[in-house]
């Protein structure tokens, strides 16, 4: 081969291989490029979890990557009741909510678009639900306050059931209407079963080291401090001093700063008044 020939024939590879760099280097481009965009893509499909919440939004493509709070807002009447540690828990996790307090004039005209005809509701994003301990359960998990398997979870709802079993004895004792029946039931009541619950409470109250269960603070400590709040209006024996870990419990509650915040400027209970937890801070 001659020297020309050999020149042609280097300065040919050299162009060709210049060519084949161009082309590796747009293909690496587009291939980077179209996998940066498919990952954007399924990354803006992807629901989003909220640090607040569990619930869940589509973001939509690139469009609004925001994250956006669910909107609260409790239905229930101008009392403390059952909706009370639906308020506490959705304070504890510090997250804005429309506390609507209905009046029996409201409450008329409210009713027949709730679930069951019955409050309190919580509506999230519109979205209205009934039956305060499932909801509790469901804040619960939402504030971080929930277990963190579904064992946990057994402890806290059987530590709720629990005391759902005596809270049902004494609320039907304070709303008999019949005096010298309630006096009666209420004797029952200091007698028989609240020694008997609050024993068993007390031992798991000194077993979990001051909570409800697993040794830290529950949505379970939040319905018992609650819960405490009420016995505290319809029991006129004072039969707490007896039960020390289970009066840690409610000091567990009431030490959260957000939590006493909320007791110190909330509305005072129109049902129950003799008692409020704010006294105890
Ligand atoms: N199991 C329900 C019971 C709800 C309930 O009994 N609500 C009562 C107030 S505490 C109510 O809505 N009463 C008014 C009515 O029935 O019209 C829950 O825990 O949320």
């Amino acid at each position: 081969m001659s020297c020309k020939s050999t020149l042609l024939g280097a300065s040919h590879f050299l162009q060709l291989s210049r060519l084949n760099h161009l082309v590796t280097c747009i293909c690496f481009w587009v291939c980077l490029y179209s996998d940066i965009t498919i990952y954007l893509f399924k990354w803006s499909r992807t629901p989003v979890k909220f640090s607040s919440d569990s619930a869940v939004r589509t973001t939509g493509y690139f469009g609004d990557l925001r994250k956006m709070a669910p909107v609260y807002k409790v239905h229930y009447f101008d009392i403390h009741g059952r909706a009370e540690p639906i308020r506490l828990l959705l304070t504890y996790g510090n997250l804005n909510f429309e506390d609507k307090r209905y009046s029996q004039e409201e409450w008329a005209k409210f009713k027949p678009s709730t679930p069951l005809g019955q409050m309190p509701c919580l509506e999230v994003d519109g979205k209205l639900i009934n039956q305060s301990t499932p909801i509790c359960r469901y804040l619960g998990k939402v504030v971080g306050l929930g277990g963190k398997d579904n064992w946990e979870d057994l402890l806290i709802d059987v530590a709720v059931e629990n005391l759902g079993d005596l809270h049902k004895k004494i609320m039907e004792m304070a709303f008999e209407q019949d005096a010298g029946k309630k006096k009666s039931m209420e004797e029952d009541l200091v007698k028989k079963d609240l020694p008997f619950f609050l024993e068993k409470f007390e031992e798991t109250a000194k077993k979990n080291g001051g909570y409800f269960a697993l040794n830290r603070l529950s949505w379970a400590d939040i319905m018992f401090t609650c819960a405490y709040e009420t016995y505290k209006n319809v029991i006129s024996t004072d039969v707490w001093p007896k039960y020390p870990n289970l009066l840690k419990v409610k000091d567990n509650v009431l030490k959260v700063q957000s939590l006493q915040d909320w007791i110190k400027k909330r509305p005072a209970n129109k049902m129950f008044s003799k008692f409020d937890l704010k006294q105890e801070l």
